[in-house]
């Protein structure tokens, strides 16, 4: 009997075929053209070619947000490579589950300083969770299968294979063998929490006469939504996300109250700041959350639930920390609720909900209308109305960010798709194309700013190319609106170089790129022109919405401050 043989290359493609991966994002060159060659001659995988390889980590990464799978990227060696740092990084801080196959010259050649040689593996140690150096023909889809278990298991993040030219070369050929299962004796993620401190989690919450419900962006990425708001109706409590976490719970549920932290709302911080139990779930008390550690909720006790015990006790001491999925323990702590006979106490419940209402009086609507001139948080408004709330949006970083986080109400999880740790201008349209991609019957929309869309607009290209009718929502301030924002607010109104002063004509841009653009600039045709935009099915729409460009987000954090120490309003405290 024959054994079939394999080329490396081809053992990459069908690797990946057999990890039931769709799509991998990519741009080749020399150091991977046998890859291509590979995925030429099969059908199971899907080759997304972009523009620029950053747009097709940041695909890569919206899809995985989008869909809980594994993003997978393909680059070239040197530049390819190098090209996909941020949005490793950008998938690291957010902990998203990534693979990244980055080719490299031939192991004889390493260290050569050989054309487009770089120690990719070394430039992106701090930013990834493992990588892998593929030193043998026959491990490579051994080697890729511990990549996704990595990237996907425990606390998720990006994995980087690098892949020597000399490994994929069609006349050396192995047999093809890949394990069923992984397993590796010195990566075990726990699960469940341990039962002792599960007790003591349960007697903390059950003793609390101010108790808050703080969830990150674990609770989306372990689909703990269910549990979590089974969890939240039995205690009744209030309930604040991050900005990670938005969707964990219905937007629209009464517990909600608004996210938290530097442009969260007054209500969530002060009853983070008023609590006397913080129930912790897949959140890491992370600068843009806590403002200043010092004065981060001195009178509360801290119940922590994360799995990754590093991030316990990393910025704030947790007084009951619970290692384990938080899924998993969240179940534990509804079973350990009800084997207590849990009864809420109503009393102590009615007076922190009376308070938590009074403060939620203080600033209802967060901004004033103009009557002329549009208000970013008018086209989010809209945008929520037109889409019912059932859409995608995925965001650039600046002000339209936080007004989308603000003003959209997320029904369910992997709705809000954002770069909140690293914070990566350019992330919005190509993660839009990644969930476009993976959810081509529903409303996907790219909110972005004219500043961040000009990072990566190279991808209007792809978008024809493949397909992908996004809805490109650009709330057009003419600068650098955050940046703007803190030079008025810190820097004595000094603009330096926080305006553009020369801008493309976006509609024309679009078109260009072989797209409908339309243009927005008063408000009394705001609504009637975004509908139309909606209803514009198989094409990519670029709504340039020129706003009001001397907004500033609020609620804001006083810096230094406490968690509740907040600006309400331009030159008002709370
Ligand atoms: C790659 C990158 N460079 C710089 C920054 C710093 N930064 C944060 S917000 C911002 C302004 C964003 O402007 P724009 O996209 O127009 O959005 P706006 O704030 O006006 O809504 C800048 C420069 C960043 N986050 N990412």
């Amino acid at each position: 009997m024959s054994t079939q043989l394999y080329n490396g290359a081809e053992m990459v493609v069908k690797a990946l075929a057999a990890l039931d991966v769709k799509y991998i994002f990519g741009y080749p060159g020399g150091s991977v053209l046998d890859i291509y060659d590979a995925i030429f001659n099969q059908e199971d995988v899907e080759h997304i070619l972009v523009r620029h390889e950053q747009a097709a980590t940041h695909m890569a990464d919206g899809y995985a947000r989008a869909t809980g799978e594994v993003g997978v990227v393909l680059a070239t060696s040197g530049p390819g490579a190098t090209n996909c740092v941020t949005g490793i990084a950008t998938a690291y801080m957010d902990s998203i589950p990534m693979v990244v196959l980055a080719g490299q010259v031939a192991t004889s050649m390493i260290g050569d300083d050989a054309f487009q040689e770089t120690d990719i593996v070394g430039c992106s140690r701090p930013i990834v969770k493992h990588s892998y150096n593929c030193r043998s023909l026959e491990d490579i889809p051994n080697v890729i299968a511990k990549a996704f278990y990595i990237a996907s298991t425990g606390r998720p993040g990006p994995v980087v294979v690098e892949l020597p030219k000399d490994m994929l070369l069609p006349q050396n050929t192995a047999p093809f063998t890949m394990d069923k299962s992984v397993s590796m004796r010195s990566y075990n993620p726990t699960s469940k929490g341990h039962p002792k401190q599960i007790k003591k989690a349960v007697k903390t919450i059950t003793s609390a006469k101010r108790l808050v419900v703080y969830t990150g962006g674990g609770i989306v990425l372990s689909d703990a939504s269910e549990l979590l708001t089974q969890l939240v109706e039995k205690l009744n409590a209030p309930i604040t996300n991050t900005l990670m976490g938005l969707g964990g719970i219905s937007g629209e549920h009464p517990n909600f109250i608004g996210m938290l932290g530097m442009h969260g709302s007054i209500e969530a911080n002060k009853t983070m700041a008023n609590a006397d139990v913080i129930l912790a779930l897949g959140a890491r008390f992370d600068d843009r959350v806590t403002n200043n550690v010092q004065k981060f909720c001195p009178n509360a006790t801290i119940i922590h639930v994360d799995i990754d015990p590093t991030s316990i006790s990393k910025t704030i001491n947790a007084h009951v920390p619970v290692v384990g999925l938080v899924d998993i323990v969240i179940k534990q702590l509804i079973d350990e609720l009800d084997a207590n006979d849990y009864q809420p106490d109503e009393e102590s419940l009615a007076s922190w909900w009376q308070q938590i209402n009074q403060w939620r009086e203080i600033n209802p609507k967060g901004y004033q209308e103009d009557g002329e001139k549009i208000k970013p948080q008018q086209v989010v408004e809209a945008m929520y109305e037109i889409t019912e709330g059932d859409a995608y949006v995925c965001s650039d970083v600046g002000q339209h960010q936080m007004f989308a986080a603000q003003y959209y109400p997320f029904a369910k999880p992997r709705r809000w798709i954002n770069s909140g740790g690293l914070g990566t201008m350019g992330f919005g349209l190509p993660a839009a194309m990644g969930a476009k991609l993976a959810f081509p019957d529903s409303h996907v929309i790219c909110i972005t700013g004219d500043g961040s869309i000009q990072m990566n607009i190279q991808e209007l290209s792809t978008c024809l190319q493949y397909n992908l009718p996004v809805v490109i929502v650009s709330l057009n301030n003419r600068s650098l609106g955050m940046v703007r924002q803190w030079q008025d607010m810190i820097y004595g109104g000094r603009h330096s170089s926080s305006y553009m002063e020369s801008l493309p004509d976006f509609v024309k841009l679009a078109e260009s790129y072989g797209h409908v653009g339309i243009q927005i600039n008063q408000l009394s045709e705001l609504k009637e022109k975004m509908t139309e935009a909606f209803s514009i099915k198989n094409r990519l729409v670029f709504l340039d919405i020129l706003v009001d460009e001397t907004e500033h987000v609020y609620p804001m954090q006083v810096r230094h401050g406490a968690v509740d120490d907040m600006w309400v309003r331009k030159g008002e405290r709370a």
